[in-house]
């Protein structure tokens, strides 16, 4: 998968995907991921990028004219038939998820554009056709840490990208479950033991206590995705579980 960044700080994008698991992905050639120095691309002759709001208005806007230009350049080699989704990491966006996490992983190129100063003129953005994408309600200094969240969650979706032990299928949000406790050596830690089914070897009972963990983190933590969760299931095999921890709790 190819993600194209532009930026006016390449070396943060670097600094966040040039490590751990995506670096590696990127050393190994599964992923093909480039920050691009939007300041490359002005054509002004002391490089700048910004420029004061029409209208008034306090702060600098990143004008349009390098934020297309460095867009050309991306697409420049590009066959004409391959049109690459655009993303501008914007807290004006739509919240990205986990599923919109396994759509874009789909995607054969991403190209992600960055904000700063207070904002870009509406003009790239529209020429981009780019869609605006959050990573949460609260507002950050430039799109950059976004753009490398959005590109670490779709690309440990890539295959190769994940080690082959760890698997896509228990993890947290993939069944609208949070993920239970885990505990490693020592099994005594200043007092604090390692739950005993856990050292049962009794797999049945492991994966009954670990679904159960998993459900009270998730109605304590997230009561919305555990009311999805809850929903998802059939009747039936609600009817059936209801019965089975009303046995269990009787018995305690
Ligand atoms: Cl994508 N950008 C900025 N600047 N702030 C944000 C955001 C993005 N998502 C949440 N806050």
């Amino acid at each position: 998968m190819k993600i194209d960044i532009m930026t006016l700080f390449p070396a943060q994008i670097e600094a966040v995907l040039g490590e751990s698991i995506i670096g590696r992905a990127r050393a190994a050639g599964i992923l093909d991921i480039k920050a691009h120095n939007i300041r490359d691309y002005s054509e002004d002759k002391h490089r700048r990028v910004d420029d004061t709001p029409c209208g008034g208005g306090r702060g600098m806007l990143m004008a349009a004219p390098p934020i297309v230009n460095c867009y050309n350049a991306i697409i420049s080699d590009l066959p004409e038939e391959v049109t690459p989704k655009v993303l501008y990491m914007s807290p004006r966006g739509k919240t990205f998820s986990q599923e919109d996490a396994k759509q874009l992983a789909n995607e054969e190129h991403l190209i992600i554009l960055c904000g700063h100063y207070e904002g870009i003129d509406q003009r790239a953005i529209d020429h981009l056709n780019a869609e605006e994408v959050s990573i949460g309600d609260y507002v950050l200094t430039g799109g950059e840490l976004a753009a490398c969240i959005i590109t670490d969650a779709v690309g440990r979706l890539i295959p190769g990208v994940l080690p082959e032990a760890v698997c896509h299928e228990k993890e947290s949000f993939e069944d609208d479950l949070l993920e239970y406790p885990q505990y490693t050596r020592p099994i005594d830690f200043m007092g604090m033991k390692v739950p005993d089914v856990l050292l049962s070897g009794h797999h049945a009972n492991i994966d009954k206590w670990r679904l159960e963990q998993a459900e009270i983190l998730t109605s304590q933590r997230r009561p919305d995705l555990y009311d999805k969760y809850f929903q998802r299931k059939s009747a039936a095999e609600e009817a059936k579980k209801r019965k089975k921890r009303r046995k269990t709790t009787t018995a305690e």
